[in-house]
């Protein structure tokens, strides 16, 4: 379809960001994979990856790309990851893809977070798509009763994540202030990682339209 020519043409604009002989964040997704899948393109400049899951690690070591614990490493330079949701102040919905914890903490340590998303990805306020939220499976019932107490409609998600939780989707949440919805999730007991990335946003975002792939940069 159109939206994959779409991931294609951002995953391949990614490229260039990847900074020679330094140690690349990969992140998760449809999107993603379409650039891990162009990788071996520029391979003498890669000497390993952190990745953000089980997922992107399998489809890397299958390319023959050395994948390290991020405790091995000392800093990363670029992190490549999607998005659900982006809006204009760079901050993001992420966690479709049941990633959101290790994407978190990857991304805090990486100097520069790429953004590789297709158009339907952007909006101009957050919350159409529904907020992931990462919690320790015990807690899930009281996360939904305060995510329910905020005006949303919660399911919890059929899946369990690479750290052995649950996930809640929250729909219906307009989220104006996502530094705010961010910081006050967090703090609840039991949550794990809260889908909102605003605190530490995208720094550059490339989007893949119609006219070509459109560049943003904070
Ligand atoms: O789960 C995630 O955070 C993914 O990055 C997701 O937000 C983007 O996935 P997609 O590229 O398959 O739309």
């Amino acid at each position: 379809t159109d939206q994959n020519a779409l991931k294609r043409a951002v995953a391949r604009a990614a490229l260039e960001y990847v900074e020679e002989g330094r140690i690349l964040g990969v992140g998760t997704g449809s999107t993603v994979d379409c650039f891990i899948d162009l990788l071996p393109e520029i391979r003498e400049r890669i000497p390993a990856c952190v990745s953000s899951s089980e997922r992107s690690t399998k489809r890397l070591e299958a390319l023959g790309f050395k994948v390290l614990d991020m405790n091995d490493v000392e800093e990363i330079g670029v992190y490549v990851d999607g998005a659900d949701e982006i809006d204009p102040s760079f901050a993001m919905v992420k966690g479709g893809g049941g990633a959101l914890t290790r994407e978190k903490i990857v991304a805090s340590v990486s100097k520069t977070f790429v953004c590789i998303a297709d158009a339907s990805k952007q909006v101009d306020v957050l919350g159409r798509f529904p907020l992931p939220v990462e919690v320790i499976p015990m807690a899930a019932r009281a996360v939904k009763a305060k995510l329910e107490a905020l005006g949303a409609t919660v399911t919890l998600r059929d899946f369990v994540t690479d750290n052995g939780n649950a996930i809640l989707d929250a729909k219906g949440l307009a989220i104006a202030e996502p530094e705010k919805l961010e910081a006050e999730i967090n703090m609840w007991p039991g949550v794990v990682t809260v889908g909102l990335f605003a605190k530490r946003g995208a720094d550059v975002l490339l989007l893949g339209t119609t006219e070509g792939v459109k560049t943003f940069a904070k």
